[in-house]
């Protein structure tokens, strides 16, 4: 049985104009990353929200993305986006890095003063990224922004 995911009626996002809006977005995997922070961006974007309202931070890899979120968190911002692509590879670095920051990014948001949407794809090849990443199963970026408006509007 495959799960049932959630459908969101794209009529019924609030609008976003009044948020500030965080992304921390990691650059290893880029093509994968970059794709995700379009979508996001766009999505963003026909909710109205301005692009000074949209604040982007780089970190080098996903492992990073916790303490780039924790510093966005201090910026006044509304919500906070990760961005990341972890790629499984021989060894159990995979594992390593997508439990820290799954971990963190939650612990981010018991104690943080704003949410953080985990948008960091966890796959076992590169065709798995890139058919979430504007592919054949639509942009996760353009779904971590409407979680992100929908955390922000709570
Ligand atoms: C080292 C590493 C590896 C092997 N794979 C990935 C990956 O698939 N995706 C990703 O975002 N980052 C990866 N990294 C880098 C780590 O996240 C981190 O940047 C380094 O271990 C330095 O702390």
């Amino acid at each position: 049985m495959s799960s049932e995911s959630y459908k969101v009626d794209s009529n019924n996002i609030p609008d976003a104009s009044n948020l500030k809006i965080g992304i921390v977005v990691s650059r290893w995997n880029h093509s994968i990353t970059d794709n995700l922070l379009k979508g996001s961006i766009a999505l963003l974007e026909s909710k109205n929200t301005a692009p000074e309202n949209i604040q982007i931070i780089y970190v080098p890899g996903s492992f990073e993305l916790v303490y780039g979120c924790r510093k966005m968190q201090k910026k006044g911002v509304d919500v906070v986006i990760a961005i990341g692509s972890v790629i499984r590879g021989e060894t159990k670095h995979f594992d390593f890095i997508c439990n820290a920051t799954a971990n963190g990014i939650k612990d981010l948001n018991i104690s943080g003063n704003c949410p953080v949407i985990f948008c960091v794809l966890t796959d076992d090849n590169i065709q798995q990224s890139i058919d979430r990443s504007g592919g054949k199963f639509g942009n996760k970026g353009k779904e971590a922004a409407i979680a992100a408006i929908q955390m922000a509007s709570i």
